[in-house]
């Protein structure tokens, strides 16, 4: 029986003027708690060590090389590792990430109970757009600072468990979760930085985002037989309004853990990876059940071609 107390790190905001170091210091203290709660897994947010700065149009592109780590770990981070490491649990965060040969990513690490980065993911759906949308009340400049992620969906046997990472509009992509469902997973990461209003759309407010996330990281779960853990960076940072809501869902798509607040809170689960097994040998037996053949539309083609 494979068993695990998956924590959720929920995060408050960051503000600009927020240091690395402080920040840190914030996912530092959410780890003692969750290790005084026999976490052995963490979940962080999407660019957890930073404000949401792709809120922020930069015409030169290089300014917003600020706010991408070089290296991981680095200087700011390291006592985090070193904190994993002497308290034995696994973690996932998200962070910017700017390669040696020049790209950028927005990326997540998984390490193992010692501290070790034993696998990499970087965002694959980007939102929002390049130039300045002066139609927009709020800017979403993702697809100006980060490539497409180049990794693909993959999943890592971590302590024991599969697992697997994906970030924010992700989860949003049923391809996201059956990517890693094909590849058995029994737990999908996902942290995210939700903006509580819809720059486009007026009509979506908080209850219609909150509820699409929720229902995004059920269906996930219940459709790949999956635990999953959707965690936020929450909170109002230089006056915009970010989400929380942040989620435990176990593989029957019941939510089994949630955040209250929009601030720094950690959730927590107890859970036992074997309740994986009926549904991915029964409902979702994939196997037994899907039809290939029938499915070619859904990597033949990127957008929609309506019938004649
Ligand atoms: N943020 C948002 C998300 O996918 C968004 C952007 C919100 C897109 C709502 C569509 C609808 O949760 C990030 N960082 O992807």
């Amino acid at each position: 029986m494979t068993r695990l107390i998956v924590g959720g790190a929920q995060m408050g905001p960051a503000q600009k003027a927020d240091s690395r170091e402080t920040v840190v210091a914030r996912m530092m203290d959410l780890m003692r708690e969750a290790s005084a709660k026999g976490v052995g897994m963490l979940v962080y947010p999407e660019l957890a060590l930073t404000t949401f700065f792709p809120r922020w149009y930069m015409e030169d592109r290089a300014e917003a090389d600020f706010w991408f780590e070089r290296e991981m770990p680095n200087g700011a981070t390291r006592p985090l590792f070193d904190l994993a490491a002497e308290l034995g649990i696994a973690m996932t965060f998200g962070y910017a990430e700017l390669t040696p040969d020049g790209h950028h990513f927005n990326t997540s690490i998984l390490t193992n109970r010692k501290g070790e980065i034993v696998g990499k993911y970087r965002k694959i759906h980007l939102p929002g757009h390049v130039e300045y949308d002066p139609e927009r009340t709020h800017q979403h400049l993702e697809k100006r600072y980060f490539e497409p992620g180049d990794l693909g969906f993959n999943v890592w046997r971590n302590e024991g468990v599969l697992m697997g990472m994906a970030i924010c509009n992700d989860r949003r992509w049923p391809e996201t979760f059956r990517c890693m469902g094909l590849q058995g997973v029994q737990l999908v990461t996902i942290g995210y930085n939700t903006p509580s209003v819809n720059s486009q759309n007026g009509g979506e407010g908080l209850k219609e985002r909150l509820f699409h996330s929720e229902l995004s990281l059920q269906v996930g779960a219940y459709q790949n037989a999956t635990f999953v853990a959707g965690i936020a960076k929450a909170g109002v940072e230089d006056g915009n309004p970010l989400m929380g809501g942040s989620v435990i869902v176990d593989p029957n798509g019941f939510i089994i853990a949630k955040a209250e607040t929009e601030g720094d809170e950690l959730i927590t689960a107890d859970c036992d990876f074997d309740l994986c097994a009926f549904g991915k040998s029964t409902i979702f037996d994939f196997a037994r059940h899907r039809r290939i053949e029938h499915y070619g539309r859904i990597t033949a083609q990127t957008g929609v071609i309506e019938p004649r």
